[in-house]
């Protein structure tokens, strides 16, 4: 029995959706609006304290952190391989997941917190977002919500991300630009991280990532999104966050 609690299959909520598809693995999908909070709600911290998603439920064995939930994804189910088999291409795709989830990842996450999620959830009672704010368990996310929904990400946090991203999109141009996939030459966990940090970056950092700046990363995103189980797996999404992954559509010749 395999349960997996996600939001929209966007950042880390996708990273297990996409491995469990390209597994061609059946899972119960249990989904939570972050937006509304559900992922604050008791009976969920039943299952991950930290009220934080994604959740992965096998047997009896809970799963949390979405990069190794990917990794044992791949181990504990049958299917096509999402490790590659050389060590050093093992390496590289680990390099990349690391440099996606401390690096790039927090630094778009603050960004989309910023333009997004705050802007999304604001529109409420002032008393009822503070005690929504003092209801989550983990600090770092108490002060990620406080400062989306009062609008308190500072400009020189800000600029930080954007340098970031900005130097985070050029190596990641110069990587593909001598490789097609992440680890290398073969598909792997690496390009399901990366994709759901940044198929949406033609449209949330235009000026980062596009056709004339970034055209190995387009080409990449693009050849992703045409997988099937990339298809599958963004049909599952209810609101148009996932609806951007439609902008990697190829343009008729
Ligand atoms: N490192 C964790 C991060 C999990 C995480 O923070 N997820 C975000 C959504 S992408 C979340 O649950 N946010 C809920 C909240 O802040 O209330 C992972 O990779 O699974």
């Amino acid at each position: 029995m395999l349960t997996l609690y996600h939001w929209e299959p966007n950042a880390n909520s996708g990273k297990p959706m996409l491995a469990l598809a390209e597994k061609g693995v059946d899972y119960e999908s249990r989904y939570l609006d972050l937006l509304k909070f559900d992922q604050h709600q008791p009976e969920y911290l039943k299952i991950n304290a930290d009220g934080t998603i994604p959740a992965m439920v096998h047997g009896d064995l809970v799963l949390t952190e979405s990069t190794p939930m990917m990794e044992y994804v791949d181990e504990a189910f049958d299917g096509p391989p999402l490790r590659p088999a050389s060590s050093a291409e093992r390496w590289r795709m680990r390099w990349w997941m690391r440099f996606f989830d401390a690096y790039f990842g927090p630094s778009l996450s603050m960004i989309g917190w910023s333009v997004f999620v705050g802007p999304s959830a604001r529109n409420r009672d002032p008393a009822e977002l503070r005690a929504a704010i003092d209801r989550i368990p983990l600090e770092s996310r108490r002060i990620a919500w406080r400062k989306a929904l009062f609008n308190e990400f500072s400009e020189a946090e800000l600029a930080e991300s954007r340098r970031r991203i900005a130097f985070a999109t050029g190596i990641l141009e110069q990587h593909l630009a001598r490789h097609p996939w992440i680890a290398g030459e073969t598909f792997s966990l690496g390009d399901i991280n990366g994709f759901n940090l940044g198929f949406a970056l033609p449209m949330s950092q235009p000026q980062a990532c596009n056709d004339e700046k970034t055209p190995h990363i387009m080409e990449w995103l693009r050849r992703i999104y045409e997988r099937p189980a990339t298809k599958q797996t963004w049909a599952k999404g209810r609101t148009p966050i996932a609806q951007r992954v439609t902008m990697l559509e190829r343009k008729p010749a």
